[in-house]
């Protein structure tokens, strides 16, 4: 599938002052993402070398089981938005029995876990690594469509001439006459850029959150002082971005917000859904992913304690083990946390440790971090809990991110290319040497959860869902108007990448 051309490969090393032979071209053009395997390949050519030979682009690709496994041949599926609301669910006498499944056709890697290599130490170098990291991850994906100059150059430069800059977004704010002021920020400095509210690119400002990186392209103001901006580039998922899919039929159920010990948690559908499993009409359900809040958690929020069914933090892992236990024995099982789990609150966030490994051993579950690409069967999953998507909500226009559309949100990530762009938000975000929550990898399904919402689509290519929860609405959410999607489990055709929506209440 390689949506670059020899040709461009060529001219992309060669901006960064490389040339290569026959193979290595080949070899990058044939990787899953041939601009993250041309980033890779120059980060980590020999630092003496000018020419990338095909040897070294191929041990990289070794190391990546992406490459590896991945079969040329991908079809691309397509997401019906139906949701079986209801008579969907038969009973299980009905059905007949699901057949026990071959483990041997299972397989599930995991990338991206922070899990035993968090590094930070909360000192101020570790902030500024994390951030050097972030912009040289984002910026790498920019690169090949502006030719940056970097701010300190740009304040050189004479009035009138055309400038690209690549920046991570430093302040936005209205001009009295009501155009914007966008600040960009690279390693040597700032730089102002401005956009007249009249420009077809205007309505792009509104999408832009603190921190994000982004590429603009601009002629200089007559006194050099600032870029008056025509065009505007975000990371972005490439327009040609075709997912993998199984080889075989097999499915999915991707899950959320299960909130056990809360008073709310709606333990009937839990126990449906659980039922269903069982059932021949889930024979092909072979995942279970859970994208955090396992449990409800204590003193997660003020006056939480009046809603708990079950005080203690590890009885909650407890009763979450056992209805876990109703689920069938075969199904492989990924979890990961949330903001009510008991780890560290800070994105990335660690898997569970020992002790509650220990509590919810039954299944054998994987455990990993927040967040997680999970590649099962050649489908890449991108799980993340999606803390950050209530500030998503909250900042951009209703229209491009609301919780009814939670899937919106999500394409804002993947547009951005990092699960939490936003730093010093509300989102507490750990500093570590890299930047876990960069999306470097464009994965074919991106999973979240969080906002209690179900939603579902795509965005170029790439299944962004939603999973809504198994808690009826809290006192909290009824303050503010959030009305939770209970009871829902989306299933995704591993082979398709369909998506069906059950209801279990
Ligand atoms: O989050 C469920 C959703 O509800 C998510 O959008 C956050 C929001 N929420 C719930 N309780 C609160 C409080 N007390 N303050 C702010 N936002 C809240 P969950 O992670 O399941 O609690
Ligand atoms: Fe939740
Ligand atoms: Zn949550």
């Amino acid at each position: 599938m390689p949506s670059t051309t020899d040709g461009r490969i060529v001219s992309e090393l060669a901006a960064r002052g490389y040339n290569a032979d026959r193979e290595a071209i080949t070899l990058i053009a044939g990787a899953s993402d041939p601009d993250v395997a041309i980033e890779r390949a120059v980060e980590a050519a020999p630092s003496d070398a000018l020419k990338l030979t095909g040897e070294h682009v191929r041990s990289l690709l070794e190391a990546d089981p992406r490459d590896r496994d991945r079969d040329p041949s991908v079809s691309t599926g397509e997401v019906t938005e139906e949701s079986t609301d209801g008579g969907a669910v038969a009973p299980v006498e009905t059905m007949g029995e699901r057949e026990p499944t071959d483990p041997d056709r299972r397989w599930v890697e995991i990338a991206g876990d922070v899990t035993g290599r968090s590094t930070g130490t909360g000192e101020y170098d570790d902030f500024v690594a994390v951030f050097r990291d972030r912009y040289e991850r984002l910026a790498g994906k920019l690169r090949r469509r502006v030719n940056h100059r970097p701010a300190d150059a740009i304040q050189g430069m004479s009035g009138g001439s055309d400038a690209e800059m690549i920046g991570m977004v430093n302040d936005v704010r209205s001009t009295a006459s009501g155009h914007w002021l966008v600040e960009l920020e690279d390693t040597t400095g700032v730089f102002p850029c401005l956009v007249l509210k009249d420009r077809d690119i205007a309505p792009l400002v509104e999408e832009l959150v603190y921190d994000e990186v982004i590429a603009v392209r601009g002629t200089l103001a007559d006194d050099a002082g600032i870029l008056f901006t025509d065009e505007i580039f975000f990371p972005d998922v490439p327009h040609t971005f075709e997912p993998s899919t199984a080889d075989r039929h097999v499915q999915a159920a991707l899950i959320s917000d299960v909130h056990v010990g809360s008073q709310e948690f709606a333990a009937d559908a839990w126990s449906r859904f659980a039922d269903w499993l069982h059932t021949a009409e889930a024979q092909h359900v072979e995942y279970l992913l859970i994208a955090g809040d396992m449990v409800e958690g204590v003193g997660i929020y003020p006056d939480q304690d009046e809603e708990l069914s079950i005080v203690d933090i590890y009885d909650q892992y407890e009763a979450f083990a056992e209805y876990l236990k109703e689920v069938p024995g075969d199904l492989e099982i990924v979890m990961i946390p949330g903001n009510h789990d008991a780890v560290r609150l800070a994105e990335p966030q660690p898997g569970f440790d020992e002790e509650l490994r220990g509590i919810m051993s039954a299944h054998d579950a994987r455990i990993t971090g927040n967040p997680s690409l999970v590649t099962i069967e050649g489908v890449s999953i991108l799980m993340y809990h999606g803390m950050s998507l209530d500030e998503i909500i909250a900042e951009l226009p209703e229209e491009k991110a609301s919780y009814d559309d939670p899937h919106k949100a999500m394409y804002q990530l993947l547009k951005k290319r990092h699960v939490a762009p936003k730093y010093g938000g509300k989102l507490r975000i750990a500093p570590e040497e890299r930047d876990y929550l960069t999306i470097d990898e464009v994965p074919d399904v991106f999973h979240t959860g969080h906002v209690h919402k179900l939603g579902f689509g795509t965005y170029h290519n790439v299944v962004a869902i939603n999973s809504g929860c198994w808690q009826e609405q809290t006192a909290f959410q009824r303050s503010v108007n959030i009305d939770p999607d209970v009871g829902y489990a989306p299933i995704v055709d591993l082979d398709t990448l369909e998506v069906t929506a059950r209801k279990f209440t």
